[in-house]
C-alpha cells in the first residue's frame, strides 16, 4: 500500500492512540491539514485546518477531536472532499501533531499510536508511526491534482523533529520530492 493511488474523490484520515499511564500527562495528538495553491503548491499554506479552524469552503474539516486518546474507535478523523476544492488548489498535506504541553514528547512515548486513510470501505494506507519515533510530528498524506485535475494520493509518513509550533507554516515544503 505504499504507491501512487490516482483518482481520489473523498478520504478520510484517522488517527488513534491509547491514554497515558494513569497519573501521566495526558497524550494529545492533533490532525492538521494544509491546501497549497496551484502557484506555489511547496509554499505558504493557502490554509491550515486544525480542530478549530476549518477551510472556507468547508471541503476540510475534522469530525473528530480528541485531548488524551481516551474512549473506543479513532480519536481524530479529518474528512476531505476532493471534488469540491478550487481549481485555485492544487495540494493538500495531511500532518500529525503531538502536543508537546506539558513536556516534550515524541512518537516513542505515544501508547499504541495508529494511522488509517481509507476512501469508503477501502484502506489506502496504514501506519503505526514505528519510523518516525523520535519525531515530534509527521507528515502522513499527501494529495496532488494531475494535469487533468484528478487528485492522487502520495502515501508515505515522513518525521519532523524540530519544534512542532512551525510544523504547520513548513510542512508543505517538507514533502518537496
Ligand atoms: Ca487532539
Amino acid at each position: 500500500m505504499n504507491g501512487l493511488i490516482k483518482g481520489i474523490h473523498k478520504v478520510e484520515v484517522s488517527v488513534k492512540w491509547d491514554p497515558s499511564p494513569a497519573g501521566q500527562p495526558p497524550t494529545d495528538l492533533d490532525i492538521v491539514a494544509a491546501t497549497y495553491h496551484a502557484t506555489d503548491p511547496y509554499g505558504d499554506p493557502a490554509h491550515v485546518v486544525h480542530f478549530d479552524s476549518r477551510s472556507p469552503d468547508g471541503t476540510i474539516h475534522l469530525n473528530r477531536d480528541s485531548k488524551d486518546g481516551k474512549g473506543f474507535g479513532w480519536d481524530e478523523v479529518l474528512t476531505v472532499e476532493f471534488d469540491r476544492i478550487d481549481k485555485r488548489y492544487a495540494r493538500v498535506v495531511v500532518g500529525v501533531v503531538i502536543q508537546q504541553r506539558p513536556g516534550p514528547r515524541t512518537f516513542v512515548s505515544v501508547i499504541n499510536p495508529a494511522l488509517l486513510i481509507r476512501e469508503g470501505y477501502t484502506d489506502l494506507a496504514t501506519d503505526d508511526f514505528g519510523a518516525v519515533l523520535g519525531a515530534t510530528a509527521a507528515t502522513v498524506a499527501e494529495f496532488v491534482r494531475d494535469d487533468s485535475g484528478a487528485w492522487d494520493f502520495r502515501p508515505g509518513v515522513h518525521g519532523f523533529e524540530d519544534d512542532p509550533a512551525s510544523f504547520t507554516r513548513v510542512m508543505g515544503a517538507h514533502r518537496r520530492p
